[in-house]
């Protein structure tokens, strides 16, 4: 109850503020171009920053590679001349503006790009495709690294267009971590990450309550062009089983649209520990989805069907964590 001299206003804020009820946005993109610079871009995700201001959210969550184009569709010889699609500190120059406007604001994001690192052992280059989640007070909450890197290692010019994510990304030795943000347990995957239920699980084994998942993924798959009028189905089928089935909520974030002449699927959705979409887009272009994501909800399913000290087995889950049958 509000104390001696406490306005309502004052006792709700603080109230608001101790709830588990994380109003979040999705802020998908529609097409950046290979000209687009990174300060266009980034004024883009200030609007929608700004938006989702104005609409109550705590935390914004954007795509995979927000920051350029889906640079992976082109090939190649000397990868060094493709070193400046990646960010080498965050934050940086172009990406200041948004991490000042987010701490004035007091929203917190989630941001994907492509991150390059010098190892000092070997003197190394180390590729990476990473979000990294920022807390309401601008502090960095952590940078994870997709775990699942799809495509092909080399060029094949008989494709339409390339998917070269081996070639430009290592796979994350790190695996998935989760953490405490935003008054609950958040975690991150990048797009083919979501279509792994070991994504969703060793999460899910954390006690995630919320997955926040960046994705471009083109319409058509090469090789298996069957699959292209199934993107939106599996799109959604894996996210909201995997949501459903840890009890968890997930925020999934497209780059939409056509873009460098390659059509990409969009329908960002919000979706519940029940599995239920709470939000999706409409529009393959910049668009802002919002709900209300009350973490409590989790326990609802953490605490009965998939109470996982009660019923799982993993006792009887031996291969999932044995390596692969090809291996030496
Ligand atoms: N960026 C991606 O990881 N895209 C993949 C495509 C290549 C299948 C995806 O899983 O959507």
């Amino acid at each position: 109850m509000p104390g001696a001299g406490t306005t309502a206003v004052g006792a709700c804020a603080r109230l608001c503020d101790m709830s588990r009820i994380v109003r979040v946005g999705a802020a998908q993109l529609g097409p950046i171009e290979r000209h687009h610079s990174r300060e266009e871009v980034v004024a883009r995700l200030v609007s929608l920053l700004q938006a989702a201001a104005d609409d109550g959210c705590r935390l914004v969550v954007y795509p995979e590679l927000a920051l350029t184009t889906f640079f992976p569709r082109w090939f190649v010889d000397d990868i060094a001349t493709a070193d400046h699609w990646y960010e080498t500190h965050m934050p940086n120059e172009a990406t200041q503006p948004l991490f000042d406007e987010a701490q004035r604001l007091g929203i917190g994001f989630c941001l994907g790009y492509a991150l390059l690192e010098h190892d000092p052992v070997g003197d190394a280059i180390r590729r990476w495709n990473v979000q990294t989640l920022v807390e309401r007070d601008g502090s960095i909450v952590g940078t994870f690294k997709k775990v699942h890197i799809p495509g092909h290692e080399g060029h094949e010019p008989d494709r339409p267009f390339q998917h070269l994510e081996r070639y430009y990304f290592e796979p994350s030795p790190e695996g998935f971590h989760v953490w405490d943000a935003f008054g609950g347990r958040v975690g991150m995957m990048i797009c083919n990450d979501r279509r792994w239920p070991e994504s969703y699980r060793e999460m899910g084994m954390q006690g995630v309550e919320m997955i926040l998942c960046g994705y471009n993924t083109p319409l058509h798959y090469a090789p298996d062009p069957s699959q292209d009028p199934l993107q939106g189905f599996h799109n959604a089928l894996v996210m909201q089983s995997g949501a459903y089935q840890n009890g968890t909520f997930v925020i999934g974030v497209a780059k939409g649209g056509t873009e460098e002449g390659v059509p990409s699927l969009a329908e960002s959705s919000i979706i519940a520990p029940s599995g239920e979409i709470l939000a999706s887009a409409t529009t393959d272009g910049d668009e802002l989805i919002t709900a209300d994501c009350d973490l409590d909800w989790c326990r609802q399913y953490k605490n009965t069907l998939f109470d996982m000290d009660r019923y799982r087995r993993p006792e009887v889950y031996t291969r999932l964590s044995a390596p692969p049958r090809n291996a030496p």
